[in-house]
């Protein structure tokens, strides 16, 4: 299997110093950048947008981690400047079509992940599997940081693990999002994940201590 990946959490960077800890997860090599767009609608928060993004570009050149937490995702596509070395995470819930939205953002040639809420069962993944590059599993329900990780969550990632192996689909990426302490990394690291959204549970718990949790972290998800 290869090496965990991190996609850290910028909702929950603090905006005074971003430069800084960018900077930092440049030289700790940090995977992805992750950006929790969100509409009010959808979830019940607003969250990062079009200008943020522009200016992160701007200063980066780490690949974001795109979180479409919005309602009508296939509208916003064009919106966010989309590059191949992306991740577009769309919602499973936020469409009534989507084969045809995750064939839409297919056309940006980024990686395509497919999100599924704490209560969407595993299953729903099933006739779209040929339009994806891997499932994000919420292992919060979405909106806001520093919330407890949903422990029916843990089975599930577990049950979607075998079941990607079981229909050929051992290559997917499995995501996690939400509440991923170092505890839950290591468990879910063993369960099959590849992808672990950090936030306030680990990386970002301590402005003074970034670099060692980000190395803690790394430990846990090798
Ligand atoms: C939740 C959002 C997440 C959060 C992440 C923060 O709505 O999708 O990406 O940013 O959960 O991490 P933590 O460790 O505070 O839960
Ligand atoms: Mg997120």
């Amino acid at each position: 299997m290869p090496k965990g990946m991190i996609a850290a959490s910028m909702m929950c960077a603090n905006l005074v110093n971003l430069k800084e800890v960018v900077r930092l997860f440049e030289a700790e090599q940090i995977e992805y950048l992750h950006i929790d767009v969100m509409d009010g609608s959808f979830v019940p928060n607003l969250g990062l947008g079009v200008d943020y993004i522009r200016a992160l570009r701007e200063l980066t050149s780490i690949p974001l981690d795109l979180h479409l937490m919005v309602e009508r995702p296939d509208e916003k596509l064009s919106w966010l400047g989309i590059q191949k070395e992306d991740n577009i995470i769309i919602h499973y819930e936020s469409t009534r079509q989507l084969q045809k939205v995750l064939e839409e953002a297919r056309k940006y040639q980024a990686n395509v992940l497919l999100a599924i809420n704490p209560g969407t069962p595993v299953y729903c993944i099933e006739e779209v599997l040929d339009y994806i590059d891997g499932i994000t599993v919420l292992t919060v329900n979405p909106g806001f940081a520093g919330q407890k990780l949903v422990r029916s969550c843990i089975r599930k990632v577990e049950k979607l693990k075998k079941y990607l192996d079981s229909q050929g689909y051992k290559n997917l990426l499995i995501e996690v999002d939400g509440n991923i302490s170092f505890e839950h990394a290591q468990i879910l690291r063993k369960l099959g994940a590849g992808l672990f959204v950090a936030g306030t549970s680990s990386i970002f718990r301590n402005d003074n201590r970034m670099q060692d949790d980000i190395r803690k972290l790394r430990n846990c998800i090798e």
